[in-house]
């Protein structure tokens, strides 16, 4: 491996190329949620789902470091931070991967079809209390969170690192996260701190956080400006993937042919159910199609005092005896909408065509 060159692209698969044993170490550490899972509210322990680059790293003497552009640099016990007050937040974190198995050709990564997500109950101090309490400097534009995790990736050896603009990381729902749905925080998902960053996709919540540098510069680490950024087929650079493009996903109603996962129902009345989210606004509206888009009806959203957490919605829906398909899209009140067809990007980014679930009713 050529530890120096830091350009090697992202690989795409051949034509008809089967995911390969890199992508399935992948897939088979970093797990999805099962779509029946979509029905709680939050997302038990253990089902929601995974993305770990490198190792989950072991942390002996945990301390949190505020430095850089900073009045009063800071280093703080997990205690240090528990005497601080608490908030809790509801939050849908999505992997910015999440389609991207269906891209043709298919980038070459973490193999997600539309499972790279989950609900969480996030609890810890706000990060704008750590920040006021290290005075940031009036020359500080960015703050660059790094994880106590470690390896190379394309050729570039590093420390997960991810900055944030000081505007996006004052915001009043920005968490620096100690438990996870009221338990201790597993260590796959950032024992024993990590950043949550609401309605951001998954790479901007640095799990295992062990230092916040105020920086006077933005940040341009691998992670940052190689890494997470649209490059459509020309391949320019049309800048950094951000926040959470809207997605709905219903529940595969009916039971699941074991190799295909084609659904069998009966036939008759029932009601479609799913949850939908959108990280840019408000989700303002969601439609059903049994006929792969072709036609579309309304289903109605529950209101939710969550902003940041996924909603539920329900469609009754009747199933007549053959093979359909059923879609679900959803709209935001920024009046986007999910396409039917997937447009590809080098990375595989932010791919949220609507779900197609084959159905066979008899
Ligand atoms: N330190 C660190 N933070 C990280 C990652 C990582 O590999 N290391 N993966 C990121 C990515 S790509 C995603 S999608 C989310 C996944 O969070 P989860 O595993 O808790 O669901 O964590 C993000 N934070
Ligand atoms: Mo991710």
């Amino acid at each position: 491996m050529d530890l120096s060159d830091v350009s090697t692209p992202g690989r795409v698969a051949e034509a008809g190329e089967g995911i390969s044993e890199d992508e399935l170490m992948l897939a088979a550490r970093n797990h999805g949620i099962p779509l029946e899972a979509l029905r709680y509210d939050v997302t038990p322990p253990g089902l929601h789902y995974l993305l770990i680059h490198y190792d989950i790293p072991v942390i002996s003497e945990f301390r949190l470091v505020v430095d850089g552009a900073v009045h009063r640099p800071l280093s703080l016990t997990l205690d240090d931070l528990k005497a601080l007050p608490a908030q809790t937040v509801r939050v849908t974190m999505e992997c910015a991967g999440n389609g991207r198995a269906r891209l043709s050709p298919r980038p070459v990564s973490q193999p997600w079809l539309t499972e790279a997500v989950g609900t969480a109950e996030w609890t810890g101090v706000p990060l704008h209390t750590v920040l006021s309490l290290a005075g940031l400097g009036d020359d500080a534009v960015e703050l660059v969170f790094t994880g106590a995790d470690h390896g190379v990736e394309r050729g570039v050896e590093q420390d997960y690192q991810r900055s944030l603009t000081v505007d996006e990381a004052m915001r009043p729902e920005m968490l620096l996260a100690y438990r996870m749905n009221d338990a201790v925080l597993p260590p796959q998902h950032g024992f024993p701190l990590r950043l949550v960053t609401p309605g951001w996709y998954g790479m901007a919540h640095v799990k295992w956080l062990t230092q916040i540098t105020a920086a006077t510069s933005p940040f341009e680490g691998f992670q940052q400006s190689v890494a997470y950024r649209f490059r459509p087929p020309s391949g320019e650079d049309l800048g950094p993937v951000t926040r959470i493009a809207p997605r709905a996903l219903l529940i595969p109603p009916g039971f699941p042919d074991f190799m295909t996962r084609t659904r069998v129902v009966p036939p008759g009345s029932t009601v479609l159910e799913g949850r939908a989210w959108s990280g840019r606004a408000p989700i303002a509206a969601v439609e059903v199609s049994g006929d792969g888009g072709a036609t579309w009806v309304s289903a109605s959203v529950e209101p939710s005092p969550h902003r940041w957490a996924w909603r539920r919605f329900t469609a009754p829906w009747t199933f007549a005896p053959g093979r359909h398909v059923l879609t679900a899209r959803a709209f935001d009140e920024s009046g986007e909408v999910q396409p039917v067809e997937q447009a590809w990007n080098r990375g595989g980014f932010a791919n949220n065509a609507a779900q197609a679930l084959d159905v066979v009713c008899v």
